[in-house]
């Protein structure tokens, strides 16, 4: 087995070290841990010059896809070019950013808060806070048309608050963020693949009770997980069901039939322990058409305003197929037969086949019977990806290790002919989680990157500290190449990532002057007998509100001076007149926490109390000019009494 790193640090080492797979591994049995030793391993490929694979974007070349990252707790959407791993933008979603003013801004807080349950609103109020300060962002997908991305919306997942996010890629900034009433924790997330995105899928990890108001506590029998579909035009949750055990991660089929999610903790154990005492757990699969059906013929208790059907161990909504254990991640291969479920604590994946699953409700057969493969790949099979020529790839935690296999030969090697279904295993650096191909999850999967997100990077870097990046390496696969042919390091905590073709995506460059997500403010303006474009010479007055309507043209503001009063409620709005790509003005007012990105044609806006008498700069913050230095004003803030 050839091993490409640092002398002295080998896998079994780190492996040991890990403090991962120290705690996977602390709570086996140890019938387990011999299971998981006779992992088979074979180990190809070492390092190749990018230029040799197609890696190295020289400068002023653009990248061939887009990438679309999550970041984890950091709460944002990143925007990767691949392949040369660039990153060229942060998009705010669930966090709040200090350059746009997200979270700050009237439209931001418009979007960030108007989809809330009246529960969190009221929760966030005593705190003082309109909007949850943080998020954890794992699951970014594109939604679909026909099986393929079609360059409309990116959906994503808030674990840390029970949220669901779309971004307009027009524009590529949320146009909607919405609680989850019932579920607690969304993790796993995927849009429905056909006909078109449609529900988004949402997998409600935690179990609670589902009315959790207090009087039920430490009674885990009362306890519930949420499966809900979202409707990703109006945003607004479909259905739910409820299930058995902990929901992980989910995909959809290509036919609009299933959703498949994966659950471990089919024990409803509340330690790990408990939590991993089976030997198997299971893949979830929902009848969309049938719950649809439920839904008309009124089979559901409304909670929240949402339709929620019972899909527990019974139920003709739902089939949950045995598949050893704590299972992962859940992906369906480009070809539409098959969906790999990833084993997690078992060294195996299990191939379950989709036309079987139709005949598993028809005619009511043993849920296993779907099983068609289920080879034994390596130790911590987390996530399959696949380069739509047969071929899967997964990453195995554990041996910090990716594996190439042939679908075929595990569907009959499970049947009973002798065919090693392994093709190659290279090392990755370190503890590989999510990984994805170019354009994998899509019937147009194309065969020519993998992306391997590694939790640890360890050596690979300079030592910045003891919280360290992770590292995203870039795996050439295209003509039956397996090398990694680059390391990005990136901040907390990328879980997954999607690469889509460059011409599916068609972002603006400058904003439409009817861009609906002003729409407030330009009717604010039209009561105030403003137009936008042409800004107010002087603040207008009511009662105690004041508002300052302002154009930008680098690099003047249409004011340079405005004067409030002490105690005022100031809303200031900005629209930006100039229409050259990529000429972005900024507004801050020092020393009074206020700081907002005015895109060009854009307009935005901001609500604040003038209660610090005074002189106060204003200042663009964007560097749009030769004078943008000069680009200031002065707000004056008359004090209440003198
Ligand atoms: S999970 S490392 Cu949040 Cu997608 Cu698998
Ligand atoms: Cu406008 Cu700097």
């Amino acid at each position: 087995m050839s091993d490409t790193r640092k002398p002295g640090l080998s896998r079994r080492g780190l492996f040991g070290a890990t403090a991962g797979g120290a705690a996977l591994l602390g709570g086996l049995g140890g019938s387990r841990l011999a299971l998981l030793a006779g992992a088979a391993g074979v180990t190809a490929a070492t390092a190749a010059d990018a230029a040799a694979t197609g890696a190295e974007v020289p400068p002023g070349q653009l990248d061939d896809y887009y990438g679309f990252w999550s970041s984890g707790q950091t709460g944002e959407l990143r925007i990767f070019g691949v392949p040369s791993m660039r990153e060229m933008m942060r998009v705010p979603v669930f966090n709040r950013c200090s350059a746009t003013g997200w979270g700050l801004t009237n439209e931001s807080l418009k979007i960030l808060t108007q989809d809330q349950t009246p529960e969190n609103k009221a929760f966030l109020a005593k705190r003082g806070l309109k909007a949850f300060q943080n998020g954890d962002l794992h699951h970014p997908h594109m939604s679909f048309t026909d099986g393929t991305y079609d360059g409309r919306y990116l959906f994503m997942n808030d674990k840390a608050n029970t949220r669901v996010a779309r971004i307009r890629c027009d524009i590529m900034k949320p146009d909607k963020i919405i609680d989850i009433p019932n579920a607690h924790d969304i993790h796993g997330l995927r849009p429905q693949k056909y006909p078109r995105t449609g529900y988004v899928f949402c997998n409600g990890e935690h179990e609670a009770p589902l009315v959790n108001d207090g009087k039920i506590l430490d009674d885990p029998k009362q306890y519930v997980t949420i499966f809900t579909a979202v409707d990703g035009d109006t945003m607004k949750v479909a259905w739910q069901v409820i299930v058995d055990g902990n929901l992980d991660n989910v995909d959809a089929d290509y036919q609009g039939k299933y959703a498949i999610s994966s659950c471990y903790n089919s024990e409803m154990g509340m330690n790990i322990p408990e939590m991993t005492a089976s030997e198997t757990d299971w893949a979830v699969v929902f009848n969309i058409k049938r719950i649809e059906e439920g839904v008309k013929a009124g089979d559901y208790k409304e909670m929240n305003g949402v339709p929620v059907l019972d899909g527990r161990h019974g139920s003709k909504y739902t089939r949950y197929i045995p598949v050893p254990n704590s299972p992962h991640g859940v992906n369906t291969a480009p070809d539409g037969k098959y969906v790999v479920v990833n084993g997690k604590l078992s060294p195996t994946c299990t191939v379950l086949d989709l036309s079987k699953i139709d005949e598993m409700f028809e005619k009511d057969l043993d849920p296993r019977y779907a099983v068609v493969a289920e080879p034994e790949l390596g130790l911590g099979p987390l996530h399959t990806a696949f380069d739509g020529k047969g071929n899967a790839f997964t990453t195995l935690f554990l041996d910090s290790q990716v594996v190439k296999w042939d679908i075929d030969k595990a569907i009959r090697a499970f049947a009973g002919e002798k065919v090693d279904p392994i093709i190659a295993k290279i090392d990755v650096e370190y503890q590989p989680g999510h990984n994805h191909t170019s354009m994998g999850e899509t019937k147009e999967a194309d065969g020519k990157w993998l992306i391997s997100l590694n939790k640890f990077s360890k050596d690979r870097f300079i030592n910045v500290g003891p919280l360290k990046p992770e590292n995203d390496q870039l795996i050439a696969i295209s003509d039956g190449k397996f090398e990694i042919v680059h390391d990005g390091p990136t901040f907390a905590e990328p879980h997954d990532c999607i690469m889509v073709r460059r011409d599916i995506v068609n972002p603006l460059s400058v904003y439409k002057r009817d861009d609906p997500m002003w729409e407030d403010a330009r009717k604010m303006a039209e009561a105030d007998g403003v137009k936008l474009e042409d800004g107010a010479d002087q603040p207008i007055r009511d009662g105690n509100k004041v508002r300052v309507y302002m154009w930008s043209s680098a690099p003047t503001f249409s004011l340079e001076k405005f004067t409030v009063k002490e105690g005022d409620e100031v809303t200031v709005t900005i629209t930006n007149v100039d229409d050259v790509d990529d000429l972005t003005h900024g507004f801050t007012i020092s020393n009074y926490g206020v700081a907002m990105e005015i895109g060009p044609q854009a307009t935005a806006s901001v609500t604040f109390t003038a209660d610090r008498p005074g002189v106060h700069w204003f200042y663009c913050q964007w560097f749009c000019h030769a004078l943008h230095m000069e680009m200031r004003g002065r707000m004056f803030v008359e004090p209440k009494a003198i």
